[in-house]
């Protein structure tokens, strides 16, 4: 019988994809450019379901059932165009591709609009989740027409990971790059809460002068509160082992030197061509590039630092309580400012995107997979317009009680000379965000001066100039 979907490119992602499809009963045409991969595939698993292995392109798509679906999940970039020049020519108006790697979301508006030329349907997808998820229920972000979302959509409703309340992490986000853009998101908010994480322990570590395995401990107790996420159960987890080889707690013998692979810097990119502060995310984004240049850590690490002293006991518990607060009310900020992001570019690119939808289809799946999400979605079904996270009556409530303590830790932090670059990015953009008057005003004054740049003023409408290198009287800019 024909296959019912088909997936191309079969490395741990894509092998797994289609390995979830057919478990879940649907025949998987299954096909990759080398095709030892798509033998392994069906000697390895094929018990497990109905694939049909094509060798070539031609064969793959002749066993797909029309109009065709096909998932293509090869690397993101040059192969993905590689593999869409190589099927487009061999399908028919009405056909679905969908991309299920990490691209761009402005190599997935490209795709889509040359593909629409054609009658293709290009939906790029996110797909959150790592190996684990992909095969056993990941959280699925679909963007193209709702026409091919319609028919794709009980494939991906029945192989995506399901909420605690049962609701398939899948939702249609909007048109052409909308799916990869929240995905883009999804990781650039992924990174900020690893800083956040990861400065806590810090701080646990150097002030509270907690051994590995207690702050394992400590973040054990705040995963059954409202900080519980997947990120903080595996934090968890690695502070917990210890290194065979040397005994040492694991996290004493891994270089300090964190990687990345850029989902996190286009997200900071974007973020800056469409005028939104993602504070957090691009500390993260910074904090990792900062601990990678060895030299310039070699040359500043006998700059002067407060001489730091490690908390009494009773101190450090107090402490400890005052991070949690710090640490969720940072999160919270966090978030807000990526979904301010999804909010400007959903109406820069006209998409329509469900901004409570989202974080319903994060709760489960995905990286980011937190408790509060659940809440989150409440907050923009009760008001889908809502400016900022923040704004929402039960957040501000939280965030004020958390924010004594956010402050304590900060200035904490600062004395100690421990670099929290996540934790004060969001107090500062809390600050600001409430601030009755900005020192903006100065600056725009500055401008003025310097370059004419004009200045409209508190008391009446329209733009103004002072002639400041003449009698600095003011004049009227508008013609
Ligand atoms: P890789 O990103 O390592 O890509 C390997 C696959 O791409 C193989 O099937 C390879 O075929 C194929 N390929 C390449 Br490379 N160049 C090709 C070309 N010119 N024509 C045809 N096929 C080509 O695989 P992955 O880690 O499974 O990830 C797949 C996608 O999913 C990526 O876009 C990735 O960013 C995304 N993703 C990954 C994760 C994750 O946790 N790994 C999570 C979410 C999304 P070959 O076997 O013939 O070399």
């Amino acid at each position: 019988s024909p296959a019912q979907i088909g997936v191309t490119g079969l490395a741990v992602m894509g092998r797994n994809l289609a390995r979830n499809l057919a478990r879940h009963g649907y025949t998987v045409a299954v096909h990759n450019r080398t095709s030892a991969r798509t033998r392994a595939l069906v000697e390895e698993f094929g018990h497990e379901g109905d694939f049909v292995p094509a060798e070539t392109p031609e064969e793959f798509v002749a066993a797909l059932e029309r109009p065709r679906r096909l998932v293509i999940m090869v690397k993101a970039g040059g192969p993905t165009d590689a593999v869409i020049e190589e099927f487009a020519p061999l399908l028919d108006e009405g056909d679905i591709v969908v991309d299920g790697g990490n691209a761009h979301f402005a190599d997935t508006r490209r795709r889509e609009r040359r593909l629409r030329e054609r009658g293709i349907h290009f939906v790029g997808t996110g797909i959150s989740g790592g190996e684990e998820g992909a095969l056993n229920g990941p959280s699925i972000m679909p963007g193209g027409s709702e026409e091919a979302h319609a028919a794709l959509r009980p494939l991906l409703e029945s192989i995506a990971a399901k909420a605690a309340d049962g609701t398939p992490c899948t939702t249609h986000v909007g048109p052409d790059g909308a799916g990869h853009f929240v995905k883009m998101v999804h990781n650039g908010i992924e990174y900020a809460d690893m800083q956040l994480i990861a400065e806590a322990y810090d701080l646990l570590r150097t002030v509270a002068g907690y051994e590995p395995a207690r702050i394992a401990e400590v973040f054990r107790t705040w995963n059954t509160g409202r900080l519980d996420s997947y990120l903080i159960e595996i934090t968890a987890e690695v502070l917990a082992h210890t290194d065979a080889a040397t005994g040492r707690p694991f996290v004493d013998v891994v270089a300090d030197r964190a990687e990345q692979k850029g989902t996190g810097r286009w997200t900071v990119q974007t973020a800056l061509e469409l005028g939104v502060p993602v504070s957090g995310i691009a500390e993260a984004v910074f904090a990792r590039s900062l601990s990678g240049h060895a030299a310039l850590r070699e040359a500043a690490a006998e700059l002067p630092g407060p001489r730091r002293q490690v908390l009494d006991e009773r101190e450090a518990a107090r402490f400890a309580d005052q991070v949690e607060q710090a640490l969720y009310a940072s999160k919270v900020t966090s978030y807000a400012q990526g979904w301010n992001m999804m909010q400007a570019a959903s109406e820069e690119y006209g998409w329509g995107i469900d901004l409570g939808a989202v974080a319903a289809i994060w709760r489960g799946g995905c990286i980011i997979r937190a408790a509060f999400l659940d809440r989150v979605r409440a907050a923009f079904a009760a008001d889908p317009t809502l400016p900022t996270l923040l704004a929402d009556a039960e957040f501000a409530k939280e965030i004020g009680e958390a924010q004594p303590a956010w402050r304590a830790v900060v200035a904490t932090a600062v004395r100690h000379g421990v670099p929290v670059p996540g934790f004060s990015a969001a107090l500062a953009s809390y600050d600001a965000l409430r601030a009755e008057r900005l020192p903006a005003a100065l600056t725009q004054a500055q401008r003025d001066y310097f370059g004419a740049h004009t200045y409209r003023r508190t008391d009446r409408a329209g733009s103004y100039h002072t002639l400041w290198s003449g009698d600095r009287s003011e004049v009227s800019a508008d013609i």
